[in-house]
């Protein structure tokens, strides 16, 4: 393709930005958010002077893969997303960057040309749909819907952090925290499906909290996700007591293996997002039946039209979809709802850390009103960038001192003793 694209449809410059943004102290198996959360924004320019934008994950291993692939975008057709990979992949041969946080599954060099594509296909669709006059969902394929649901996404959490002020959503350390964090969710948000993030505590103070949220909102179907924090023995039992309550069980145990035990007596769907995190985890969770549901997320499946890919073969194995997240600003939540928009196979609310940012890079982020996000029809993703806020972002980054997402770390300044919870009860 890059052949015959004219001198403006080329790329000229690639700038990526490391930032951080205030997050509130969530709780999961793997120990604390720290205070800043931590994202890379890409800014692909082409010779016409069209920007392309893309989030992705801000830790220094990654950060660096991203740095090292860039500059060899330049010259590129915008539309060339597969001579984008095929360059992105020369340039970090030999190169690995382990995904530390141990909330996605072990690290692999082929996960990592999947992360470090997938800002720059969001971006090159991003000036697609703007050279072209359509939104990216257009560009996927066409919108099967106009508004994507999204679950109110529930965490344990200190009121504060340590030595901080408090941040506005009050401390949820037992089942009325928790209901009062998601009626606060619900009240501002209208959200109609609850997630709760677990692996925190015992799994009968769990239980009790998705117990709670039943009966406080009844009409609220709940997940809940431990991160793998379960042995079998647990996850059967949480499995039985929790019957009639969860609408899926996300990854309450390690592994294809481990999960495939549980979801052969489990009475509900096992969802994941750390089992099956690339294409060649799929052929081994379907001959096992590891998973009922598998929760995209096209930060590191490869990008969107890999994300397509991935629903499509959900559909074929039967396979329910729904969709992760992590800690994020408004050009990945852009992504998501486009996403969202031309998957036809996504048969649940997707996840959303979008209520716990307050701070945005672009300058008017899609809203969540009553559970959803209206599908944009702006050309490209939809959403412009806000420069000064981008600055003080990145200013806020570089004075931060944080270079890489640590949850265990910054819990164990408080609880020198905590240790990750991985198959622990
Ligand atoms: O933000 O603490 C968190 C979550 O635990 C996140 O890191 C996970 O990747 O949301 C994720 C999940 O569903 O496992
Ligand atoms: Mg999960």
């Amino acid at each position: 393709a890059s052949g015959r694209a004219a001198r403006g449809d080329r790329i000229d410059e690639v700038v990526v930005t490391p930032v951080a943004f205030a997050d509130p102290p969530l709780f999961n198996a793997a120990g604390v958010h720290q205070p800043y959360a931590l994202r890379s924004i890409v800014q692909v320019r082409t010779g016409s002077g069209l920007i392309g934008l893309g989030e992705t994950y801000g830790d220094a291993a990654h950060l660096d893969l991203l740095r090292r692939a860039a500059p060899a975008l330049r010259g590129l057709d915008l539309f060339d997303a597969n001579g984008m990979a095929v360059r992105v992949a020369a340039e970090l041969r030999g190169a690995e960057a382990p995904d530390a946080h141990g909330l996605t599954g072990a690290s692999s060099p082929s996960k990592s040309l999947a992360r470090v594509v997938s800002p720059f296909e969001v971006a090159m669709l991003d000036l697609a749909g703007q050279r072209t006059d359509r939104p990216v969902h257009a560009l996927l394929g066409g919108r099967v819907r106009d508004a994507i649901p999204f679950a109110a996404y529930l965490f344990y959490k200190w009121d504060r952090h340590p030595g901080g002020e408090p941040d506005g959503w009050g401390a949820a350390l037992d089942p009325d925290g928790i209901v009062a964090q998601a009626r606060t969710m619900v009240d501002r948000y209208g959200f109609r499906s609850l997630k709760l993030k677990g692996g925190v505590f015992e799994p009968d103070a769990e239980i009790a909290a998705v117990r709670a949220l039943r009966a406080a909102l009844p009409d609220l179907p709940v997940r809940l996700d431990p991160n793998a924090a379960w042995t079998l023995a647990t996850s059967h039992r949480v499995a039985r007591e929790l019957a009639d309550d969860l609408q899926y069980l996300e990854d309450p145990t390690p592994g294809r293996y481990g999960m495939a035990a549980v979801a052969a007596r489990a009475p509900m769907p096992l969802a994941t997002n750390m089992c099956v995190v690339a294409f060649e985890h799929l052929p081994e969770a379907v001959r096992l039946g590891s998973v009922q549901v598998i929760l995209a997320d096209h930060h590191y499946w490869g990008g969107l039209r890999a994300s397509i890919r991935l629903a499509a073969m959900c559909d074929v194995f039967g396979i329910g979809l729904s969709m992760h997240s992590n800690s994020h600003l408004g050009i990945s939540l852009a992504a998501m709802v486009h996403l969202a928009a031309a998957a036809p196979a996504l048969s649940y609310p997707c996840d959303t850390h979008a209520p716990w940012a307050v701070d945005d890079v672009v300058t008017t982020p899609l809203s969540i009103v009553d559970g959803s996000v209206a599908v944009p029809d702006a050309p490209g993703l939809g959403v412009t960038l806000d420069e000064a806020a981008l600055a003080r972002l990145h200013q806020q980054y570089l004075d931060c001192g944080i270079t890489r997402r640590d949850d265990a770390g910054y819990l164990r300044t408080v609880q020198p003793d905590f240790r990750k919870r991985v198959a622990a009860w």
